[in-house]
Parts: structure tokens; C-alpha cells; sequence
């Protein structure tokens, strides 16, 4: 791996890192309104699969986004002064943190809705096999996410179709406040693409370097061969469901064991064996903690939005006299 990546990789970590933390004190805070959702323990999957991907390459997010947008390379202070539902946000103040999309980077779009990226990430992929075009198309999603007939609607019409595309599955060990296990119904998780002949792969979702591996190896694969694939990565999710979420259902002796195989934690004891010595590592960090700095102090000092935009860029403009 060159050293540029290298170093985008941790530099991307940290920042997803330091931007969640963040995040968990604006929520304790109280600071902005709505649900907000971190992505702690999920950091090595966020940058893994995108430091396979190019930067016009197509993917869904959900409401657990903010990861997924930093390490799409989305700007940094419009995603915060989205989540903080102003004028200036990536939506222009519109669609807060679980909506946090971007077009130009390939960003189409985070769901509330469980399941609802793969059939939208399927109309992409579509897209590109009709046009002969060259870009990827990934579906994030949950362990959760897998029971949802939008999942395998997406997943039937994808092998149906021989559509180059990767279903994403973030495993994180639990939907909601179910554990994994209370909810599968096949030993392994990605056991479920077996349904539709598809091809799967699993992998260790705290090691970032074996997440890059597998997501590249699958994209020649499934571009070569156009097929879609399904990769299951297994992590833990160190947040709750969202913040201020008890956490009471996960045992503390489990978060306790889960946090040997912190993601960031491994990325720093891997540092050395990639060549980035102590100091590099520390240089990156700082860099990456004064961008998260930067971003929230634009944030918070960003206007609102104007209350007249509010009918601006709907599906239908009303007369003003109805409304
Ligand atoms: C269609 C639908 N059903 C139920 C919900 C409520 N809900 C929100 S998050 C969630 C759990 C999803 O868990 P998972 O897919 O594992 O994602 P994670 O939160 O672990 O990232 C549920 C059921 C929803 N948002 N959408
Ligand atoms: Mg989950």
C-alpha cells in the first residue's frame, strides 16, 4: 500500500473517532435536536471498504452515518453543520444527521429506514451495467437489516440480474437492543445470501486492513464476473442504538472483552508493522482532531435556514394562497 493511503486510512480513523466523541457530548449536551447515532467500533469498516472504493463510487448509508460519510470523503464542516440543522449543511440544514447525503461524492443517501439503501444502491448498480459505466455500487446496512423485505427483494433482483454490486453487512452484534444471536435464523449471518446463490465473504470488521483486502478482491470479483456479493464484516457496537441509550441489555463484561479488539486500538498496534512510526501516528491524530475542532466550531456559529426555503426543491410547489 502506498503511503498516501496509508496515511488516509488512519487519518480517516481518527477522524471518524474524534468526530463521534464529539458527537456524544453535543448529545449530552443536548446541544441539537433529534436522534443522533454513532458509529464507535465501526470505524476500521467505514474506511476499510472505502479505501477500496473511488471517490465517485456509489453508496447508501443509514442513520448510523456519520462514518460512512467522513470516510466517503464528504466535507467535514457540512456534515456537521447539517447535523446541526443548519443553512449551510451538506442539505442544506434539511435532513440532520440521519439523512446526511451527497451526490457529488457518490453519497446517495442515509435511511432511517432500516433496509432501504440495497434496493436504491440496486437502481445505481442497474444504472451502471446498462450504461457500461465504471463505477461500484455499495449497500451499507446492519445485522438488523436482514430481515427486511426490502433487503431481500434487492438481493433476489441483484443475483437475478448479474449486477455488479456488494450488499455491506455491518454486523455489529445487535439491532436495536437484540442481540445477533436472539435474531438469526442461519448459523452465520451472511448464511442468508446462500438463499439466493449469491456469493459472500466474512470478515474480522475490527481490522481495517483485512476489511480493505477482502472489499477490493470482492470488487475485481464481482466486476469481472458481474455478480453481486454479499460481505458480512463483524465488529462491535461500542454506542448504544442511539445516544442516551441505556445500554442495560449489553453485559459489561462483553463491552469490556470488546474493547481488546477496538478498531483503532488494532490500527495503532498495526501501525508499525505498515511503517508509520510513533510520531507520524501522532501527527496524523492531531490533524485529524483539529479538522473535527474546525468543523463543529463552523457549525455552531453557522445561520439557520431561512423559514421561506422550507417549500424550495419539494415534489410539488403549492400556490401560496392555499397554504
Ligand atoms: C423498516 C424499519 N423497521 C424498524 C425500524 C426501527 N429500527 C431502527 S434501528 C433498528 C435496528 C437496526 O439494527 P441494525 O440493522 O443491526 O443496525 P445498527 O443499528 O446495529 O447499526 C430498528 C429495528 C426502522 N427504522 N425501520
Ligand atoms: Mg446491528
Amino acid at each position: 500500500m502506498d503511503k498516501k493511503k496509508l496515511n488516509w486510512i488512519y487519518k480517516k480513523l481518527f477522524t471518524i473517532r474524534f468526530f463521534e466523541e464529539r458527537i456524544k457530548k453535543i448529545a449530552k449536551e443536548k446541544t441539537v435536536p433529534g436522534y443522533l447515532h454513532t458509529c464507535i467500533g465501526s470505524e476500521a469498516i467505514c474506511v476499510g471498504v472505502m479505501a477500496a472504493l473511488n471517490n465517485d463510487d456509489w453508496i447508501s448509508s443509514t442513520y448510523r452515518n456519520h462514518g460512512h460519510a467522513i470516510a466517503k470523503d464528504c466535507d467535514l464542516k457540512k456534515i456537521t453543520s447539517e447535523i446541526y440543522g443548519r443553512k449551510t449543511g451538506i442539505c442544506k440544514g434539511r435532513g440532520g444527521s440521519m439523512h446526511i447525503s451527497d451526490f457529488d461524492r457518490g453519497m446517495l443517501g442515509s435511511f432511517g429506514i432500516v433496509a432501504a439503501g440495497p434496493p436504491v444502491v440496486l437502481g445505481a448498480a442497474l444504472q451502471e451495467k446498462i450504461n457500461n459505466g465504471k463505477k461500484m455500487s455499495v449497500s451499507f446496512f446492519g445485522d438488523g437489516a436482514i430481515h427486511n423485505g426490502a433487503f431481500h427483494e434487492a438481493a433476489g433482483l441483484a443475483q437475478l440480474w448479474n449486477i455488479p454490486m456488494l450488499f455491506v453487512c455491518e454486523n455489529n452484534g445487535y439491532a436495536e437492543a437484540t442481540a445477533t444471536d436472539w435474531h438469526l435464523n442461519t448459523k452465520e449471518l451472511s448464511d442468508i445470501s446462500k438463499a439466493y446463490d449469491m456469493k459472500s465473504y466474512q470478515g474480522n470488521g475490527n481490522d481495517v486492513f483485512e476489511v480493505y483486502k477482502i472489499t477490493n478482491e470482492a470488487i475485481i470479483e464481482s466486476k469481472n464476473n458481474e455478480i453481486p456479493i454479499f460481505l458480512e464484516f463483524k465488529n462491535y457496537r461500542f454506542s448504544g442504538q442511539y445516544e442516551g441509550d441505556t445500554q442495560l441489555y449489553q453485559p459489561k463484561e462483553e463491552i469490556e472483552e470488546a474493547k481488546n479488539n477496538d478498531p483503532i486500538k488494532l490500527a495503532i498496534e498495526n501501525s508499525i508493522n505498515h511503517g508509520l512510526n510513533a510520531d507520524k501516528l501522532e501527527e496524523i491524530k492531531n490533524i485529524a482532531l483539529n479538522e473535527v475542532n474546525e468543523a463543529f466550531k463552523y457549525a455552531e456559529t453557522q445561520p439557520w435556514p431561512d423559514p421561506e426555503d422550507a417549500l424550495k426543491e419539494v415534489y410539488v410547489s403549492y400556490p401560496k394562497e392555499n397554504i
